[in-house]
């Protein structure tokens, strides 16, 4: 029999009991924000400051989700944050950009993370329209609770 207690990653969201259970109190985390596609990115950013109440958060704006990565590595090496929480939309459009700047910016942030040992959330939407972004918007939300999760396992496994 299905466990409606379970939380389902592909369907968590704002309003999932299981994961407002997380607690961030006495996490630190940095936010880097894409600017590019700021309508969607600021709903991003929303969402994840919803879920960071308990947190001390800083955070930081790049031009788009291309730059994500330098800019979570060089906040991952201060080792001030348990986290950081990359917040971009990549909407394939007309545009062939999409697949290098959605590519890069997915495959940068995991190099991230695993060169640095600090988790780092992959909150980029990765659409064809902007209907498609604007009715994802709400991840950011999801993202942050995911920094709060991975940052709980880290230092779980550090102590
Ligand atoms: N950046 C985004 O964040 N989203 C996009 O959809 C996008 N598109 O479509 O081009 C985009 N391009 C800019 C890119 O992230 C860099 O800022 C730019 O290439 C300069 O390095």
């Amino acid at each position: 029999m299905m466990n409606l207690e379970t939380p389902n990653y592909p369907t968590m969201s704002e309003d999932s009991l299981n994961w407002s259970e997380l607690d961030a109190t006495g996490l630190r985390f940095a936010i880097v924000v894409a600017r590019f596609n700021s309508m969607i990115t600021e709903k991003l950013l929303d969402g994840a400051r919803k879920a960071l109440v308990k947190a001390e958060v800083d955070v930081f704006y790049v031009p788009g989700a291309f730059e994500l990565p330098f800019a979570a590595k060089m906040l991952a090496q201060t080792h001030r944050y348990h986290g950081v929480i990359a917040l971009g939309a990549v909407i394939r459009g007309d545009t062939p950009h999409f697949d290098y700047v959605a590519g890069e910016a997915a495959r940068g942030l995991q190099d991230v993370a695993l060169q640095t040992g600090i988790p780092v959330a992959f909150g980029v939407l990765t659409t064809d329209t902007l209907a498609q972004a604007e009715a994802r918007a709400n991840k950011g939300f999801d993202a942050a609770m995911t920094a709060i999760e991975m940052a709980r396992f880290a230092i779980s496994v550090a102590n």
